[in-house]
């Protein structure tokens, strides 16, 4: 299986991230990308390439330009302004305000395109961003060129990200740019599958219109978790889209049997799709011991994922999203990765 992934994800790493009151080093962090280096060392998964520079084009087929040149632009305007600290959003338009119009002050700005107060924007953001995407592009177009499967290691994340807002650890999201990348190479049908622990409301919400795209999320309940505000199972797409989209909301300390007959039925909508290829955000914090979810997948579930997810046949692009249990993100990934070809 080829893997696609860089050393420039080390420069997202923010000083903290706030969480209940203060600032806690951040759960997504660059150690995360090393387990699932020594893992996929270990399987034997070798197969290494480095991503093309990234097509912003194509990033702007998914995300609002401005939004776009707001994430390149961002931290030296901040720094410029004589700011030396990470930029956190504390304003939002919310209920009541106006969403449109963009402010002129860059703290204004800040809160426009932002979803969540926990995700901090720092110096190497977009440099790491801009290469997660490219790492999702250029597995897009390994799987696009004929590789049956390929493994993008992303991070920062993306499927929080929507075509205006980061959040959620995410900026831009390279599950859709994925998407939408077979889209443009001559798909006529794409299926996205989510089994991140977190409702991919980003990925959902860009193609909440789009009949082409079918997008497949399991996750903890919005009433119970993070997003909060989308994931409920009446969420089915609308237009065009209507039928298109499908949520699995569970409760916390779902375990392997529940969780595992949702991603059966995820798989069988998918198989009725018929899409010429699938992009799983494949995030692992639906473990057990997750520090920041409530599900309870152990590391030997996650082969069975795999299994499931290469038994539909699909030309598949694995891309990483979440999973914060630092010392077993490697071995649950992997065994995802090897599960897919057994
Ligand atoms: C990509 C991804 O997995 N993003 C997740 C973002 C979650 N950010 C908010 C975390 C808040 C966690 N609160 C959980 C309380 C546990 N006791
Ligand atoms: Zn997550």
């Amino acid at each position: 299986m080829r893997v696609v992934l860089s050393e420039d994800h080390r420069a997202q790493f923010p000083d903290g991230e706030l969480f209940d009151g203060t600032l806690v080093r951040p759960f997504e962090c660059p150690e995360r990308w090393d387990h699932v280096v020594a893992a996929l060392d270990a399987a034997g998964l070798d197969d290494r390439t480095a991503p093309d520079l990234v097509d912003l084009d194509r990033v702007q087929r998914v995300h609002n330009p401005a939004y776009v040149e707001f994430l390149a632009d961002f931290w030296e305007e901040w720094t410029a302004s004589g700011r030396t600290g990470d930029a956190i959003a504390s304003m939002f338009p919310l209920r009541g305000l106006r969403q449109d119009r963009i402010p002129t002050d860059l703290k204004g700005r800040l809160g426009y395109f932002a979803l969540a107060a926990e995700t901090a924007i720092t110096a190497g953001t977009w440099r790491a961003a801009s290469v997660s995407a490219a790492i999702a592009q250029t597995t897009q177009r390994l799987v696009a060129g004929g590789e049956p499967v390929a493994f993008g290691l992303c991070r920062p994340p993306g499927h929080h990200a929507s075509t205006d807002q980061f959040g959620g650890y995410c900026f831009l999201n390279n599950a859709a740019i994925a998407a939408d990348g077979f889209l443009a190479d001559g798909a006529e049908r794409v299926a996205v599958l989510d089994v991140d622990f977190h409702h991919g409301n980003g990925t959902q919400s860009i193609f909440w219109e789009r009949s082409d795209v079918l997008f497949a999320s399991l996750h903890g309940h919005p009433e119970n978790a993070f997003p909060y505000f989308l994931g409920y199972a009446d969420e089915v797409g609308t237009g065009p889209g209507e039928g298109f989209t499908h949520n699995y909301p569970m409760r916390p300390g779902t375990a392997f049997d529940e969780w595992c007959a949702a991603l059966d039925n995820a798989c069988g909508q998918i198989a009725d799709h018929r899409p010429d290829a699938l992009v799983v955000s494949l995030g692992v914090d639906a473990f057990e011991n997750d520090p920041i979810s409530f599900f309870s997948l152990t590391s030997d579930d996650f082969t069975k994922v795999g299994r499931r997810i290469g038994a539909l046949e699909i030309p598949t692009a694995y891309v990483m999203e979440g999973g914060y249990a630092v010392a077993e993100i490697g071995t649950n990934t992997v065994n995802v990765l090897t599960g897919h070809n057994c």
